[in-house]
């Protein structure tokens, strides 16, 4: 099998890498990073130094951050959804939405984490307060830029829904969407029926308990 995914099915980053993959039944072998499987740990950290997964491996090509990962996959191994408009400037929007996710609703999500984990000077409740007070104005955001559409960039499933799906999943947990967002709570359902999505989500359950804010009892 040429395609290798690193990464661990709790990861965020991680899912948004298995979505695109899985949308597209594209054939690949999951290496989990994790104590059972220490010879995958050292393969991820001597293939990329900067500690971060996941990692694609394509034969002895490697690629990482989420979003070179799935427009690789587009590239080199297209499939009936199609992950990045052919339309220039609609990609350009798609790229656009899959940016808006990560770096306001994901990143923000994390100063949560972060800061409950101690790996930042932050103390749980400053960084929860931070965190909140950042996902309420990109909530509010999504909820204006969701209107009339069935994905975050309109009736078709793109790369902003593969980084979608995860970032609105944990940012919900984090800081739950208020009913004053009806399209925006609908839409983080309607991500979670997709079957892609719903995968994801099932293979990381066991998980759970690992989340550092504690999960909810719900999805
Ligand atoms: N921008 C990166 C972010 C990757 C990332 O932050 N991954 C997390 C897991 S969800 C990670 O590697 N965390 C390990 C750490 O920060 O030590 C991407 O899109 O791939």
């Amino acid at each position: 099998m040429a395609l290798a995914l690193y990464g661990h099915p709790f990861s965020s980053y991680t899912q948004k890498a298995l979505i695109a993959l899985y949308e597209n039944g594209t054939p690949f072998e999951f290496r989990c990073i994790g104590p059972d499987t220490p010879e995958h740990s050292a393969e991820w950290l001597r293939r990329w130094p900067l500690r971060k997964f996941p990692l694609l491996l394509d034969g002895e090509r490697e690629f990482v951050e989420t979003s070179i990962i799935i427009e690789y996959l587009q590239l080199a191994y297209p499939g009936p959804v199609r992950l990045i408009p052919a339309d220039p400037m609609a990609a350009l929007n798609v790229r656009f939405l899959d940016r808006f996710f990560d770096l306001h609703v994901m990143e923000a999500m994390q100063v949560a984490v972060d800061s409950a984990l101690k790996r930042v000077p932050t103390k749980s409740e400053a960084g929860l307060a931070l965190a909140s007070e950042r996902l309420e104005r990109a909530y509010a955001w999504l909820e204006g830029h969701l209107a009339g559409k069935t994905w975050a960039a309109g009736a078709d499933f793109t790369l902003a829904d593969c980084a979608a799906a995860p970032s609105l999943f944990y940012a919900d947990w984090t800081y739950r969407i208020p009913e004053t967002y009806p399209l925006l709570r609908a839409y983080r359902a309607r991500l979670l029926a997709r079957p892609s999505v719903a995968r994801a989500v099932d293979e990381a359950r066991p998980y759970r308990p690992l989340f550092p804010l504690g999960a909810p009892d719900r999805d």
